[in-house]
């Protein structure tokens, strides 16, 4: 028995991963109710689970003195391709407690030549389909759209195999099924990445699905983001990497003496086109259930009249198995109102701005009604408001089969919405008919927050569906207009507050390899990934997140590999800018030059901005190569960002401490990233941001780029009431006056709509955009005080600093770090504050509260001196500085 358990095991950081091909790196969380309780010793041991039954040991770590928990890497045989692993770990802690626990992964295809399978497409002969009834009408724009293909393989088999396992792609989305069961959870697999480059594969285990005899192996094959419309240029919006989509499909079985049979797509495959006419991320989906054929995937149906798959391509060179969760329907939210609006017409309340699609029931519909759902984030005079979506088709249309229920839910499509019209049902619409089902990648959430204030929560809500909606695949700036894009300044801006609210980290670095695989010869990163070849690169703040992408991801998780397969790239960067800026002014080589993109009242000098980012890259980057070990690398761009910053400070920092422009911005930029020549002109730029703040009422004039950075650098200065009053403010322009105006999600502009002007113009005005949601992390780590130290990464060095929000009477919640759970909690107790913490075994935190001596502070009721596991470090100005050991505290403190 032991005090500590070990929980959320994870390879690659997954949890049960099925796609592992190269030694993966393990880590674990810890839990403990024993107060100073930590880890020892571990050993890790992998033992592939054989056919036959019985396992083989791969890996043996041995007992390793330690107190790591991630970053554990296997060791061990090479492993096997299609192979389910199992790997033990055990634990002792410091007072001789040993315990154990077990978790899997499986593996992918370790060698590109064990790819048996070739990518099959539609046959061209069969290219023009008789179009489906005539009363199925299809808008012009979608001209370029067709339909969804079925394919499908019979095989016989005389014994279910002891292990089955398949591994699936497509240049387009796809959906598998074995004998008709589907394979798998994902949605819009495989997902979008720089096609050029790479392809993601799934894989998952099938062995339940098959059986003696006749089998079968079937998919539906859509346009998805390979060839169907993206973007916003119309003249590049569709077939962006193809014209036509591919389907790429290995399945192999291990009987139980160890032999294996592996069969691939190929021209045995029979193809047809199904019953969705068409369906595209843009412009929706079209399907006549008429057309259903419900056997179509299953062993008994005759094909005959099917046409024989193409052969379209054998490259699989490309292909890269799956490292982060895919797409998958997480939630449904029940209609919270159905209002019927005219003949046959209802328009649906989900209560909540989202993205996914509507699931809707029809009952005793006559066949080939024609029933049609269109979609909107908001209403305009009761009716959807969908000028916003500018090109972007927001319609699923379905012809019913005249069956007594039936139930619609589009595949291959998705919408942002908060609303739904559904047009052309027959009869009343009833509530429990109509859902919402939510779709983005499905990471676990690591961070929450909960306090006295409606309005707060309802905006950190609305930040977390923000990251919910616009993880999808990708990070994108927004989930419902014809956009969607990977653009980099919303990434990066974001990062911190995503990283904080859920386990990003995977997809955010597997998403990197798109930024870097899109920078130019030149060194310019792109402003998005994957890059659309008509967008320009290398804007400042916007080119600048494939710097400050991974450093986050590192800051987060510790994890170091991050930042060594990121650092030659930062370099090329920050040298590519030098080199056209020798002068080190940002000025020349700007691509777009977004400036705080969406700012109010104010406007932010570009030169300040992207001079500022340009020292600000530069030092990442130099503690990046100091941290990979690159020192004398890393002594030359240590040099290069000191010049920058003495150049801004000497360029845009008056004696006064006016930084050039005079704006929010500046100041927010200048001390963020410590561009000030000495302390004393730290101080007189800090009174200049005051004032600032002050000349406008305590109102924000931040866009995009410098937003998130008001409550940090407020509070770091010693202005925590600014930053409250700023936080709490709902006039506009600020965070609450959307919530107050009901928002559910973070609106792209300030004045996305307001009682004055109404809309804001249709041509850019999303209402879930996270940019502005920034302010997120600041919840976690300003007014909970789950932080860690300047030069800790992982949460390492934990730093407990709360501040008491003096709008609120208590605040609670939590952060999953890569080390264990961080509970934090304060409740205001007459003059006092009652403050109750949990750390994580083996992570001593260093708390700093803001008393004046430690006898004003309890643990437990006694003197902290008298207190197990808390120590008194020292005591600054006003402060006060405590060491815990792991375990729950319950400190109370006078409320200052
Ligand atoms: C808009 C995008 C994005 C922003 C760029 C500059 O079109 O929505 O948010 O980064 O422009």
């Amino acid at each position: 028995m032991s005090a500590l358990e070990p929980y959320a095991l994870r390879a690659d950081g997954q949890d049960a991963p099925q796609g592992i091909v190269a030694a993966p790196v393990f880590s674990w969380r810890l839990r403990s109710g024993r107060r100073g309780a930590r880890q020892t010793a571990y050993r890790i041991v992998v033992a592939a689970r054989l056919p036959g039954g019985g396992s083989a040991r791969a890996w043996d770590s041995g007992r390793v003195e330690s107190s790591e928990t991630t970053g554990i890497r296997y060791g061990g045989a090479p492993l096997a391709s299609s192979r389910d692993y199992d790997w033990t770990l055990t634990v002792e802690d410091e007072a001789g407690g040993v315990v154990e626990r077990t978790a899997v992964f499986a593996t992918g295809i370790v060698h590109s030549d064990e790819w048996a399978a070739a990518w099959i497409g539609r046959n061209p002969v069969f290219r023009h389909v008789a179009l489906p009834p005539q009363d199925t009408d299809i808008s012009f724009t979608v001209n370029k759209l067709q339909p969804v293909r079925r394919f499908v393989r019979h095989f016989d088999i005389d014994a279910v195999p002891a292990v089955a396992k398949v591994h699936a792609s497509a240049q387009g989305v796809y959906r598998l099924y074995v004998n008709g069961r589907r394979v798998g959870t994902d949605e819009l697999a495989p997902g979008w990445t720089e096609y050029r480059d790479r392809i993601t594969y799934q894989s998952w285990d099938v062995t339940e699905h098959l059986r003696p005899g006749r089998n079968s192996i079937a998919a539906l094959l859509g346009d998805g983001w390979y060839v169907g419309f993206i973007g916003t240029d119309r003249r590049h919006q569709a077939q962006h990497y193809g014209k036509e989509p591919a389907l790429l499909v290995q399945l192999t079985m291990d009987a139980a003496d160890g032999g294996r049979s592996v069969l691939g797509t190929d021209e045995s495959w029979r193809e047809t086109a199904s019953d969705i006419l068409y369906a595209d991320l843009l412009m929706g989906q079209y399907e006549d259930s008429r057309r259903a054929q419900p056997d179509w995937h299953l062993p008994e149906t005759d094909l005959t009249d099917w046409s024989s798959a193409v052969v379209v391509g054998t490259d699989v060179d490309r292909l890269t198995a799956e490292v982060d969760p895919g797409v998958r329907a997480t939630l449904t939210l029940p209609a919270v109102s159905v209002e019927a609006v005219g003949e046959g017409r209802h328009i649906v309340d989900f209560g909540q701005n989202l993205v996914g699609r509507v699931r809707l029931t029809v009952r005793g519909q006559a066949a080939g009604t024609r029933i049609q759902i269109n979609h909107a984030e908001v209403l305009d005079h009761g009716e959807l408001y969908t000028a916003n979506l500018r090109t972007a088709e927001p319609l699923d249309v379905f012809w019913t089969d005249g069956e007594s229920s039936q139930v619609f839910e589009p595949r291959f499509t998705l919408h942002g919405f908060r609303f739904a019209e559904i047009d052309g049902l027959a009869g009343s619409l009833d509530a429990g008919d109509v859902e919402a089902v939510v779709l983005h990648n499905d990471v676990e959430f690591l961070g929450d927050f909960s306090s006295s204030d409606a309005p707060l929560d309802r905006l950190f809500q609305n930040i977390c569906w923000g990251l919910r909606g616009n993880f999808v695949s990708i990070p994108t700036d927004c989930p419902q207009r014809d956009e969607r894009l990977g653009w980099l300044a919303d990434a990066q801006v974001f990062a911190p507050t995503a990283l904080a609210i859920a386990d990003v980290a995977p997809l955010l670095r597997r998403w990197m390899r798109d930024v870097r695989s899109a920078q130019n010869d030149d060194g310019a990163f792109p402003d998005i990934a994957p890059h659309l070849i008509h967008l320009r690169e290398g804007a400042p703040a916007w080119g600048d997140g494939g710097v400050t992408i991974p450093w986050h991801i590192h800051r987060a998780t510790g994890d170091l590999s991050v930042l060594q397969e990121a650092a030659d790239s930062m370099v090329a960067w920050v040298r590519h800018v030098e080199r056209h800026n020798p002068s080190l002014i940002w000025r020349a080589q700007v691509g777009n030059d977004y400036g705080d993109w969406l700012q109010i009242g104010e406007e932010t000098r570009k030169d300040v901005l992207s001079t500022a980012y340009f020292a600000h890259s530069a030092d990442l980057t130099a503690r990046t190569l100091r941290l990979v070990g690159r020192e004398a690398d890393a002594d030359g761009i240590e040099e290069l960002r000191d010049r920058i910053a003495a150049t801004f400070a000497s360029a845009f920092v008056a004696p006064d401490g006016t930084v050039a422009g005079d704006t929010q911005g500046g100041y927010l930029l200048a001390l963020s990233f410590g561009l000030y020549r000495d302390i004393a002109e730290r101080d007189r730029i800090a009174e200049k941001l005051v004032e600032s703040v002050l000349r406008r009422d305590v109102s924000l004039t931040t866009g995009f780029v410098t937003v998130g950075l008001l409550c940090p650098v407020l509070a770091e200065i010693g202005r925590d009431d600014l930053a409250f009053r700023l936080l709490h403010n709902d006039r506009y322009p600020s965070w609450l006056f959307s919530v107050r105006n009901g928002a559910t999600t973070i609106w792209e502009r300030w004045d996305g709509w307001t009682p004055e002007h109404g809309f804001q113009s249709a041509r850019m005005n999303s209402f879930n955009h996270y940019s502005l949601g920034s302010v997120g992390q600041w919840f976690l780590s300003g007014i909970l005080g789950i932080t860690q130290q300047s030069g800790s990464a992982g949460y390492r060095d934990l730093r407990l600093a709360p501040r008491f929000d003096p709008f609120l009477t208590h605040a609670q919640g939590s952060l999953e770090t890569p080390r264990g759970r961080v509970e934090s909690s304060w409740r205001r107790d007459g003059d006092e504050i009652a403050w109750t913490v949990t750390v994580p075994p083996g992570t001593p935190a260093i708390a700093d509260l803001p008393c004046r001596t430690a006898s004003e502070i309890t643990e437990g009721g006694e003197n902290t001196t008298h207190s197990q596991g808390v120590t008194l470090m020292d005591h600054g100005q006003g402060s006060i500085r405590l060491r815990l050991e792991s375990g729950t505290f319950n400190f109370r403190l006078p409320a200052g």
